[in-house]
């Protein structure tokens, strides 16, 4: 069996879902592939409930209890080892990750980035590419490095920005379009693995 860990921050609406392909897909027969844990670093976030209520076993870790981020991280890598997984996949997940939690995963962790890199790493990114003019936004997998959201990319799809966007708008449209890409480039990186 080849366990997933999904770290998530926010609604986890990216990895409803990988749980829900896993399951249409059956997964487990076709891939040998599972998700075996959902942990958050922010224990009010609702994709907690959600992962709950999937029957994935969901778990908080709080980033404010530790006092530097090479400590959250320490933690944040015996919680995930304690599941043994084959692939960690970031989704929404909202810390920056030390250079040894990143080497630790290395070639097992995958991102996913509400823009199209190289375009707009970081924060913010829906208000940058409408303030930029741009005409087209969208989302990228990537594999995580050390430096943020500049891992190779392994999957993106691209969205049109409309005239008098908000960036509220735009989000929810690379959002619909994450929900394809990313459960997509997880079954390739599994089948390959
Ligand atoms: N860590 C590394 N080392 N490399 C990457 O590529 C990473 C990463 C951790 C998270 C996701 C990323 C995104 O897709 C990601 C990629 C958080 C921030 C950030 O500035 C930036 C990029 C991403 C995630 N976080 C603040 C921090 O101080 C906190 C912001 C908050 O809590 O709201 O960690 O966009
Ligand atoms: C997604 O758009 C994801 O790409 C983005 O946050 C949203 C999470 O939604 N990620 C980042 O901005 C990482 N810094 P979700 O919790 O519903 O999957």
């Amino acid at each position: 069996m080849k366990p997933i860990v999904i770290l998530i921050s926010g609604s986890g609406s990216n990895m409803e879902a990988i749980v829900a392909t896993a399951r249409r897909e059956r997964w487990e027969a076709t891939l040998g592939a599972q998700v075996a844990a959902v942990i958050s670093n922010r224990p009010g976030a609702a994709g907690l409930a959600r992962a709950a209520e999937l029957g994935v076993p969901a778990e908080a870790l709080d980033h404010k209890a530790f006092a530097s981020r090479e400590a959250f991280d320490a933690e944040l890598i015996a919680r995930i080892d304690a599941y043994r997984p084959a692939l960690v996949v970031l989704a929404g997940f909202m810390r920056i990750l030390t250079p040894a939690f990143v080497a630790h995963y290395e070639g097992r962790l995958v991102n996913i980035h509400p823009s199209l890199l190289p375009a707009f790493p970081g924060l913010d990114t829906h208000r940058r590419a409408i303030e930029a003019g741009c005409r087209v936004a969208g989302a990228t997998v990537h594999r995580v490095t050390a430096e943020l959201d500049h891992g190779p990319i392994l999957e993106q799809a691209a969205v049109p920005v409309l005239a008098n966007d908000t960036p509220e708008a735009l989000a929810a449209r690379v959002l619909a379009q994450e929900h394809v890409i990313y459960p997509r480039a997880v079954a390739n990186l599994l089948q390959n693995m």
